[in-house]
């Protein structure tokens, strides 16, 4: 790619300056800033951020494309004064395979009863469990975009019964579809495992909440539903969890993602022996990938095509 416009990388927490390098050593020739110094302000035309400081982005008057390196993009959103230029979300092979790995491992671990294993072995108690059949278990996924479909995909592969919950509807083979509002019920109902791989938006927070769990399937083959989360927390109410956890709307949890994060240390949810907890990192960036899909987005946008994976800021994914 021949030199053209700078780039900016804000990257909160999550080694600014490596993000840099990799950028700088793709882009010979180019102009790669790393915030806060904004003396070559002008000069730059592209900004790869993850969490970026309120306010920051609109210290560039000449950005024309904001690449964001991850996949859910409500963090910039939620900045009044982000520039009006297109926001481009991280879709690639990298971000998803994980991701579904994620979601399997956590299915099976649950479907397989690991918890009532790994305590039973704690007590040295050789006591087998009555194991269900996947097919007669329902996962149900709220979310079947990129990431939703590729785990509902895989899911379908191991024999599960599987559904997808979306705001429009979708015909994908071998998974039942609903859509909106008027069809969660529906949805809900012949669900065991819930598994969420939904964006924040003003239309998704905290709809993972009491409500939401009492309509879960109860009287399934695993005597209790289970809620898997790895979408964002801002859709969850933690309080509400724990909640069902205790009233049995709600048999376990596995939960990647939090209202607040880190988790505070005196949550009880981290205590439930329920609930399994990994620290938002059920599909981590890779580097090399990110970058190599960053650098494609560019080199198409200055061959006057369009960018692929442009939010919608009207919906807010
Ligand atoms: P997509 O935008 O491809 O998919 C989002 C899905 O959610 C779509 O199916 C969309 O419906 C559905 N949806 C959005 N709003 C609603 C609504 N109001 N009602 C019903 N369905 C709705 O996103 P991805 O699959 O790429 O990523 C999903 C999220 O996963 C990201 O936003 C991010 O927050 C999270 N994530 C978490 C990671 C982690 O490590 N924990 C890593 C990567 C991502 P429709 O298809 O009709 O548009
Ligand atoms: C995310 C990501 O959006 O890691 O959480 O991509």
């Amino acid at each position: 790619m021949a030199p053209g416009g700078g780039l900016v990388v804000m990257v909160k927490d999550w080694g600014q300056p490596a993000w840099a390098r990799h950028f700088a050593k793709h882009l010979p020739g180019r102009l790669v800033a790393e915030w806060p110094d904004i003396t070559g302000a002008d000069a730059i035309t592209y900004a790869a951020v993850w969490r970026p400081d309120p306010g920051a982005l609109a210290k560039y008057p000449g950005l024309k494309v904001i690449f964001n390196l991850g996949a859910g993009v409500d963090h910039l959103l939620d900045d009044p004064t982000l520039p009006d230029v297109p926001v481009v979300r991280l879709v690639d092979q990298s971000l998803t395979a994980p991701m579904s790995e994620y979601i399997v491992f956590q299915v099976l671990l649950h479907f397989r009863q690991h918890l009532a294993y790994s305590e039973l072995q704690r007590q040295k108690r050789w006591k087998p469990q009555r194991q269900p059949r996947a097919g007669a278990v329902g996962v149900g996924i709220l979310g079947l975009g990129t990431l939703g479909l590729d785990a509902a995909g895989k899911l379908v592969g191991l024999g599960f019964d599987v559904a997808g919950w979306s705001r429009s509807p979708k015909t994908v083979e071998g998974v039942a579809g609903f859509n909106g509002n008027a069809q969660l019920d529906a949805f809900l109902q012949r669900t065991d495992i819930l598994v969420s791989l939904l964006p924040a938006t003003p239309e998704t927070r905290g709809i993972a909440n009491r409500s939401l769990f009492a309509r879960l399937r109860r009287d399934g083959p695993l005597g209790g539903a289970v809620y898997i989360n790895a979408g964002r927390g801002a859709t969850q109410n933690e309080a509400d969890i724990l909640a069902a956890l205790e009233a049995g709307e709600l048999a376990g949890a596995s939960i990647d993602v939090f209202e607040t994060e880190p988790l505070d240390a005196d949550s009880p949810i981290w205590h439930h022996p329920g609930v399994v907890i990994t620290p938002h990192v059920a599909a981590d960036t890779d580097l090399d990938a990110a970058a190599m899909s960053i650098i494609a987005q560019i080199t198409n946008f200055e061959a006057g095509r369009p960018l692929a994976h442009v939010v919608d800021r009207a919906r807010g994914y």
